[in-house]
Order: C-alpha cells, then structure tokens, then sequence
C-alpha cells in the first residue's frame, strides 16, 4: 500500500474532494432556557436544556440541546456530540454518571435537526439556509458541532478552551471534519468512524467509496463518487486527515468486530499519522465488540482527554 505524504495542509483537497466546504457567517442568537433540573445522582449534576436559534445568511436554523454540568463552581471541560436518536435517548445511551464522575460535562443535539440524514429530504436542514455551497451532510453536521462549541462558550461553568468534540459512526465521521477546521476543538474523538471517518480507503476491507456514495449520496460532495473503484487515484487518503487536527489531539477508537468500519485501516491510519503529532498526542484504542459507542469507549476517551487537558 502506497500513501499520499504527509506535509502541507491538504484541508482544501478534502473539502474539494469528500465533504464539501463548511461555511462561516452563522451566529448564535437566541439561547432559551426550557427547563433545569437535577440531573444525574441528584446533587451531582444540572442538567439543562435550551431552544437555540442560528441567524444563517437565508434564515435561522433551530435545534433543542441538552447539557449536564456537574454541580460545584470549578469551569469543566465539555464534550460536544451530536446524537442519533433524540435527547432524551441519551438520557439512557450515555454514561452521564461516570462522566461526570470524570469531571466533563456534555452538551448534545439531535444531529438531524442539524441536517436530515435524507438523500431527498423533507425539509432542508442547514444546508438549505447558506447560499451556493456544496457541501455534504457530514460538512453540516461538522457545522453543528461547531455551533455546540459556540454554546458550550456562553456557559459560565464551562471552560470552554478545554473542547472534546466526539463522535459516532458517520457522526464520528462528523466529528473529524469538525476537528479538522475548528481549532477551538482541543480533542477530537472518533468512534468507529470507518470509510471517510479514521479508515484509510487505500487498505481494503469494509466499507467502500462505491459502497458508502451509493447508500449515502448526501453525505458528501457529489463529485465524490466518481472515485468509486477508483480509490488509489484519491488526492487524499485519511491519515492526512487526522494528521491535519495536529498539533491538537486525536483519539481513534475501533472495535473487534466491526469489519465494516475497519479497525485494522482505522489502526494503520492511525500510525501513519503519528509522525504529524506531538508524543503522546494521538490515541487509539481496538476493543472487543461490535459497533457501537460503550461506556469502556466514553472512558477510554475521556481518560485519554483528561491527560491530554494537563499537559
Ligand atoms: C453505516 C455506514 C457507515 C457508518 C454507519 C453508522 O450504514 O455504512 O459508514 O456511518 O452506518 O453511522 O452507523
């Protein structure tokens, strides 16, 4: 397998060639409190949840989050994720004890009131309210990760330079491209990302460009897929990616039995970036399992996040 170099910044050719660009030009406007309420262990958290409004250049985008802060007056760190299924079924899928236990407090929105996962969707979501961008549903969701930091910022009790910003799957996917251009992101952490996510398309196995443009043609620029087939004529491969979040860090999680996302192209991209990083700077872990975003998963990152906030 022969890849691309790592050297000059190749942000550009990325966006030009998978994601698309993520504009600038949103601002936050209103942020209304909808309800507080002890979260977690009572005591040990709040757990609040607001109504966001975005001024984009054609109208306002609007999306409900949720954050639990441990309780206390020391500014924390916070995780930014956009979710899968709702707020509420958070409330049952993250580990929110033991995070907060580990000192972070996490802000999360529904990833699509961000940007319908949809090839031909209802309603448009972020991307109806910029002017002639082209940029895919990864792209957007990567914005609304940004636009999580922009609120996590008007929180006093966070700290807000202290930023892991993880991910999931394609929100994992999400979660690279939004470390990738958001240098307010201090970890970025991505859970078997696979194909366009930590994986190196140049080592085969797992997912596809034919398969992934197919299945998910909003994801990405259109242009995208005329690489299917065709991966060894990429520009890029993605260990330039995580290597372009460097000097910042990067964690890279796999799991055993998720050959779709590929944990070994997961792994060597990992290593092939390394170079790029401070010592210490990039992580990965392979774990036994399937796809999913565990509790061993939220740990090991977080673990990884809290030396990384030290140095
Ligand atoms: C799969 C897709 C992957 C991954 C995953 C997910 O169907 O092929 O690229 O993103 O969905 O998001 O769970």
């Amino acid at each position: 397998m022969s890849l691309p170099p790592l050297g000059p910044d190749v942000t550009q050719e990325f966006a030009r060639t998978i994601y698309g660009r993520t504009p600038d030009g949103a601002k936050l406007g209103d942020l209304v409190l909808q309800s507080r309420e002890d979260g977690v262990l009572a005591g040990t958290a709040d757990r609040l949840r607001h109504r966001a409004t975005v001024a984009c250049p054609l109208g306002n985008l609007e999306f409900d989050t949720l954050l639990h802060l441990p309780s206390g007056n020391d500014p924390t760190p916070v995780v930014v994720i956009l979710n899968f299924d709702g707020n509420d079924e958070t409330l049952t899928s993250f580990p929110y004890e033991k995070i907060i236990q580990a000192g972070y407090a996490v802000l999360t929105a529904h990833y699509q009131q961000i940007e319908p996962d949809d090839p031909n969707p209802p309603a448009p979501g972020v991307r109806g309210l910029f002017p002639a961008e082209t940029w895919g549903a990864v792209a957007a969701w990567a914005w609304g990760l940004s636009r999580l930091i922009d609120i996590a910022a008007t929180v006093d009790r966070i700290d807000s330079t202290n930023v892991v910003a993880l991910g999931h799957s394609r929100l994992g996917k999400a979660a690279l491209w939004a470390g990738v251009q958001d240098e307010r992101i201090t970890v970025t952490a991505s859970n078997e990302s696979g194909c366009c996510g930590a994986a190196l398309f140049r080592h085969p196995g797992g997912e596809d460009i034919e398969a992934i443009t197919r299945r998910f043609p909003h994801w990405f620029v259109p242009s995208f897929a005329q690489y299917s087939g065709r991966e060894d004529e990429l520009p890029v491969d993605q260990h330039q990616l995580l290597a372009s979040i460097a000097p910042r860090h990067v964690y890279v999680c796999s799991a055993e039995d998720d050959a779709w996302a590929n944990p070994e192209a997961e792994h060597l991209s990992v290593e092939a970036a390394r170079p790029a990083f401070p010592p210490n700077a990039i992580g990965y872990h392979l774990r036994p399992g399937g796809h999913a975003l565990l509790e061993e998963d939220w740990l090991k990152i977080l673990a990884f996040s809290s030396q990384a906030l030290s140095q």
